[in-house]
C-alpha cells in the first residue's frame, strides 16, 4: 500500500490519522513514513498520549476530576466507546477526546505486544502526572523525575515498539537511559522555551533549586521585568547548560539506530530542539513573549537533513558552534557551558 493511500484502511483508522494530523505540529508526516507495523502503533501510541496530556494540561479540570482521569487512564485505552467532553489546551486537543472511541477501537486491534507497551507507559506516565499536579518542582531531582514521566517514558515506550517490531534491535528497546535521555532533551527544551506560556497558564516546571539562585526576590515571575534581564538570562543559560548535558546520550541512541524510518522519526525532534536550544540561549524574548519559535524555513531544512548520522553531527556541530560563539564570560555559567558543549563537540 502506497504510504498515503489511507482509503483501504477501516473508517476509524482514517479517523486516527485525521486525528494525529490535527494535534500533532510535528509528529503527523514521520509517523505516517514509518515502516510497516509501526505506522498504526505509533500513530495510536502517540494519540493515546495526546489525550492523557490533554487532561493534564486542561486547567478547568479540578484535580478531584483530574487525578482519577490520569491515573486510570491504562485502563480507560480498553473501553470501547469512552469519550470525553473536557476543555484541553486548543480545540484540536479537546476533540481528539470527544472522538477518543475510535482511538480505543484502533487500540484495540494492535498486536498485544505493542498494547501491553502503550498501557504500561500511559500508566507511569498518569501516575507520575497526578503525582506533580500536588508537588512542585523543587531541586533538579524532580526536574528529571518530572520529565522522565512526561517524555522519558515515551522514549523507553518508542524503544520498545520500535525492537517489538523487529526492524531495530533488542538492545535498542533495553537501553533504558539512552532512551529516557531521548525523551528529557526534547522535554527540557520544551520547558525552557515554554517560560512564559507556562506561568501565565499558572503551571512551574523551572527547578525552583536553580532559578532561585538569580531570582532578586524570590520569585520566578521576577525574570519577566527588563530590570532583571541579567538574572533572568544567567537562569537561562544555566537550564540551557543542563539540557546540553543529554546530547552525548542523544548520538548513542541515534547510533544505534538500523532503520532509516525510524532514524528520520527519532532525529527531526532532535535536531528541532538542539536549534530551539541555540535560538533561546542568551535570548531575553523567552520572558517576555510567548510563542518563541525557530523559522518555518529553518525547520524544514533541518527536517530534511537530519537523514543519517553523518548530517546529524554535521546539524548538531554547527548549532554547537553558534552557541560557543556567544558564551559571555561574565555569564556564571560560561564554564559549565563550554564544558557541556566541548563534551558533545568530542563525538562529532
Ligand atoms: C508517542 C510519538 C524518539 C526515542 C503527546 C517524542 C507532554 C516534548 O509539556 O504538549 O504539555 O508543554 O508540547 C509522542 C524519544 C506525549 C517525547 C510530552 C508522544 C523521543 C505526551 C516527546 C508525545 C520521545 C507527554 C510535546 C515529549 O508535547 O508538551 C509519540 C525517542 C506526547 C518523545 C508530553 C511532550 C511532547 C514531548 P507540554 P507538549
Ligand atoms: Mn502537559
Ligand atoms: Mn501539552
Ligand atoms: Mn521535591
Ligand atoms: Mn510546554
Ligand atoms: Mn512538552
Amino acid at each position: 500500500m502506497p504510504k498515503n493511500d489511507l482509503s483501504a484502511l477501516p473508517e476509524s483508522m482514517q479517523k486516527c490519522y485525521r486525528l494525529l494530523e490535527a494535534t500533532s505540529r510535528s509528529f503527523a508526516a514521520v509517523i505516517q513514513a514509518l515502516d510497516g507495523e509501526l505506522r498504526p502503533a505509533i500513530c495510536i501510541f502517540y494519540l493515546v498520549l495526546r489525550g492523557l496530556d490533554t487532561i493534564e494540561d486542561d486547567m478547568t479540570l479540578a484535580n478531584e476530576v483530574k487525578v482519577p482521569l490520569l491515573v486510570d487512564f491504562h485502563e480507560i485505552i480498553y473501553k470501547t466507546g469512552w469519550t470525553f467532553n473536557g476543555n484541553g489546551p486548543d480545540e484540536a486537543d479537546r476533540h481528539l477526546l470527544v472522538d477518543f472511541d475510535v482511538v480505543i477501537a484502533e487500540f484495540l486491534k494492535l498486536r498485544p505486544a505493542y498494547q501491553e507497551v502503550i498501557a504500561d507507559i500511559t500508566k507511569r506516565m498518569g501516575l507520575g502526572m497526578s503525582k506533580f499536579l500536588g508537588a512542585q518542582v523543587h531541586t533538579k531531582d524532580d526536574y528529571n523525575e518530572y520529565c522522565h514521566y512526561v517524555a522519558g517514558l515515551v522514549g523507553i515506550g518508542l524503544s520498545k515498539i520500535f525492537a517489538a517490531s523487529g526492524l531495530e534491535s533488542e538492545a535498542v528497546g533495553t537501553s533504558e537511559h539512552l532512551s529516557n535521555s531521548m525523551g528529557l532533551f526534547l522535554q527540557k527544551t520544551n520547558i525552557i522555551r515554554d517560560y512564559l506560556e507556562d506561568i501565565i497558564d499558572g503551571r512551574i516546571f523551572w527547578p525552583r533549586a536553580v532559578w532561585i539562585k538569580y531570582a532578586p526576590n524570590g520569585k520566578l515571575d521576577d525574570f519577566r521585568a527588563p530590570e532583571n534581564k541579567a538574572a533572568a538570562l544567567a537562569c537561562l543559560n544555566d537550564l540551557v547548560t543542563d539540557a546540553l548535558a543529554h546530547i552525548p546520550d542523544v548520538f548513542a541512541y541515534m547510533s544505534s539506530l538500523r532503520n532509516q524510518s525510524v532514524f528520520n522519526f527519532c532525529a527531526i525532534p532532535q535536531v528541532m530542539a538542539i536549534a530551539t536550544l541555540a535560538l533561546v540561549y542568551d535570548n531575553h524574548q523567552v520572558f517576555t513573549r510567548t510563542g518563541v519559535k525557530i523559522r518555518k524555513a529553518l525547520a524544514v531544512k533541518l527536517m530534511m537533513g537530519a537523514t543519517n548520522m553523518p548530517n546529524l553531527y554535521a546539524i548538531f556541530g554547527e548549532f554547537l558552534a553558534n552557541l560557543e560563539s556567544r558564551v559571555r564570560t561574565e555569564d556564571p555559567s560560561y564554564e559549565a557551558t563550554v564544558a557541556a558543549i566541548e563534551r558533545a563537540k568530542v563525538m562529532l
